[in-house]
């Protein structure tokens, strides 16, 4: 009998029933005869519970869910590696610093903060970048974010900032949102968060996709070389792709077209074998640059400027394989900022010692015990010996008599003695001197709330400052309260009066609020960092992105087919858009296909945009509405377009054909056109056009 089941590779007691390899079963194995109809008494009598099938089935739906993370609930994981191209052992031991060539199989997990897991990607929010390092010492987790500070500055206060910013528990709303009076309220009260809300109004917290954005470590980290000295650090991920973000109103509009855009923008990026990547790249300082910097290195509301301590890339991190299942992967991986591996130390900045605690808390909650390790995305890649045992689901118990420490098992008694520590190699902290009154008081060196608030926007382009004018008002604008509204300009004060005051027009207030109190008055001359401007650190072509092509019956075959092959060359992707899903039949008497139907494939989608259709075709859509916004949004985004004459009637509708400036591009004349067109495209957004509107 036995010979007739096959063995699954699976585990040792796990067989297959007889017969074909898809024979569904139940959890439990038994080959399952129907599992549409539940067992009944007759064909129209009641449901029996003796019904096995259907009772485990249900049983098992519904306990589908596990608790979404408290914050960054909605987010999206991809495989990956991380190579080493500079080993560093002159600063730290870890093994993954120190072997040139070597790859670390790594998982990478982006997200949002404040919504909960439905909730849109393009939300006015801090991204999550967090990576998992399988490295052979044991996992290392950088969980950090795609802005470089944080909102405050010790972790007591986290669970008050989150429950700011989250719904408003009487009304359940509003949600993955800022701009409410509870967010703006805390922040006003709390002045230390005035930085990182300067990032926040900018617009790397609209970022085009989860590729086009930095990662930050955020806190000071210490590395410690084998000689036990120790260097501080802040780590930082470049992405190579270059930064990009969409403008508001776009956001806006992406959110209600396709929720999903920046996990789709992900998977058919590493789906289409167009793996984004990065440069992971380390700030290094010693104890005498912390002493000498203007601000304290252990404040998280502070960045050191790369232009004072550069940025040395150490290695790339290459992502190339989206998950296999979204639950079992990205939804099961628990990083915890206490996994660091030798060589790696934490430093005593307390927002990072409070996250120490919380992250494993809350592994503990989400996946129901202490044996998510177990789970194959969370279990290292390296050997794994301790005497831990037993829990909810365990799944790699150690064999064998020993279970605990010391003990005289080993040698000659026939049985393993089991793992021993290593003084050697095994982690050690860095003995740093801790002394001091034991007390609850905030350090006199975390006192400037403004300095660097002010470096930020001086450091922007004039299009970025007016972003982030537009999105203070924007938000504020939403806030009910006028007092809120005052208090915020009060706090702007401090970082530029011209912004304070464009923001109190914006709001309409005739008079310009009192500066709020300040704990320390701000240092007015700390120079530009063009390293913190999106627009100064563009990819500068159009590699990666997206053009979208808006066809009609008659459209010019041969100017499609030029814009198709040429956006394709730059290394971009290519989009056909219809107005039927079917395709259009253009001048050669050939049909082409379409990606999309225009109202699925709207202008927001694509990063630059071309129309090509026949006279007849652009009377034909000149009052279709989706028509008229691919192409007004287009315009009101600030993307390049590329057109023939012949669409004029749908332009003229849609409002842009006099206002047509050197972003738009006549392509009709041929190759050289389309080339011109593709360069142009590769600046990303035409930005004159906003000052012009504003004039
Ligand atoms: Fe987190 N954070 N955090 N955080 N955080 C969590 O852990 C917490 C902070 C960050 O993709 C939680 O697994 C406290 C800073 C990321 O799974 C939780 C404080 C930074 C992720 C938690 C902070 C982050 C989390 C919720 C104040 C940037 C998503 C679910 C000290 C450096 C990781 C979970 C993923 C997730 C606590 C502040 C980044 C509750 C107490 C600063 C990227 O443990």
């Amino acid at each position: 009998m036995t010979d007739d089941f096959e063995l699954s590779d699976g585990g040792a007691n796990h067989q297959k029933p007889r017969g074909d390899d898809d024979v569904m079963t139940t959890a439990q194995g038994h080959p399952i005869a129907d599992d549409q109809n539940w067992l009944t008494a007759g064909p129209r009598g009641p449901q029996l519970l003796e019904d096995h099938i259907a009772r485990e089935k249900i049983f098992h739906f519904d306990h589908e869910r596990i608790p979404e993370r408290v914050v960054h609930a909605r987010g999206y994981g991809i495989h990956g590696h991380f190579e080493l191209k500079k080993a560093i052992p002159q600063y730290s031991r870890a093994a993954v610093f120190n072997e040139e060539g070597v790859k670390t199989p790594t998982f990478t997990r982006f997200s949002t903060v404040a919504g909960n897991k439905g909730s849109p990607d393009l939300a006015r929010d801090v991204r999550g970048f967090a990576t998992k390092f399988y490295t052979q010492e044991g996992n290392w987790d950088l969980v950090g974010n795609n802005i470089p500070v944080f909102f405050i500055q010790d972790a007591i206060k986290f669970p008050d900032l989150i429950h700011a910013v989250k719904p408003a528990p009487d009304r359940g709303f509003p949600q993955a949102q800022s701009a409410h009076d509870n967010f703006w309220d805390f922040i006003t009260l709390t002045p230390e968060a005035m930085h990182m809300v300067m990032w926040q109004m900018s617009d790397r917290t609209i970022p085009r996709s989860f590729r086009f954005m930095e990662g930050f470590g955020v806190h000071t980290f210490r590395l410690v070389n084998a000689e036990g000295k120790s260097h501080f650090v802040k780590f930082h991920w470049k992405p190579k792709q270059g930064l990009q973000s969409v403008v508001w109103n776009e956001a806006l509009k992406v959110n209600g077209m396709d929720p999903d855009f920046h996990r789709r923008d992900m998977w058919d990026a590493v789906d289409a074998g167009d793996f984004p990547q990065w440069d992971l790249g380390i700030q290094v300082f010693d104890e005498e640059f912390a002493e000498s910097f203007e601000f304290d290195v252990l404040d998280a509301t502070k960045i050191i400027p790369e232009e004072q301590i550069p940025v040395e890339i150490i290695g790339t991190l290459t992502l190339d394989a989206n998950v296999d299942n979204f639950f079992a992967e990205t939804e099961q991986v628990a990083f915890c900022t206490q996994n660091i591996v030798p060589g790696i130390d934490h430093s005593d900045d307390p927002l990072l010692q409070g996250r120490n605690f919380s992250y494993l808390d809350t592994q503990l909650k989400r996946l129901g015990g202490p044996n998510f390790t177990h789970l194959p995305i969370n279990a290292p890649k390296c050997p794994v010996r301790h005497f831990q045992q037993d829990g909810h689901m365990a799944m790699s118990n150690p064999k064998g008599r020993a279970n605990y420490e010391p003990n005289s098992w080993g040698e000659g008694t026939g049985e393993e003695r089991g793992p021993r520590a290593c003084p050697m190699n095994g982690f050690q902290s860095y003995p740093a001197q801790v002394s001091g009154p034991k007390v609850r008081v905030r350090s006199e060196t975390f006192a400037d709330h403004y300095s660097q608030a002010r470096q930020f926007y001086i450091s922007q382009t004039p299009v970025e400052q007016t972003h982030m004018a537009n999105a203070l008002t924007f938000e504020l604008s939403k806030v009910e309260r006028m007092d809120i509204r005052k208090r915020m300009v009060g706090h702007l004060r401090h970082i530029d009066d011209g912004l304070a005051q464009e923001v109190a027009d914006g709001l309409g207030l005739t008079e310009l609020p009192d500066k709020v109190p300040a704990a320390r008055d701000p240092i007015t001359d700390l120079p530009e960092s063009p390293a913190l401007s999106i627009i100064k650190n563009g990819p500068g072509n159009f590699k990666g992105r997206k053009l979208g092509i808006y066809i009609a019956e008659g459209a010019d075959a041969d100017v499609v087919k030029g814009l198709k092959d040429a956006a394709t060359a730059a290394g971009g992707m290519v989009e056909i858009v219809a107005p039927h899903v079917a395709g259009a039949k253009l001048s050669d008497g050939k049909m082409m296909e379409a990606d999309e139907k225009i109202d699925g494939g709207p202008s927001v989608t694509y990063d630059a945009v071309a129309v090509v259709m026949s006279d007849a075709s652009a009377k034909r859509y000149n009052t279709d509405k989706p028509s008229i916004d691919f192409v007004n949004d287009a315009f009101a985004h600030a993307k390049f377009v590329a057109y023939v004459p012949a669409v004029k009637p749908l332009f003229e509708t849609a409002g842009v054909w006099n206002w047509m400036d050197d972003g738009f591009v006549d392509v009709s004349s041929g190759k050289d056109a389309v080339s011109d067109f593709i360069e142009k495209c590769g600046k990303l957004r035409f930005w004159d056009r906003e000052s012009v509107k504003q004039d």
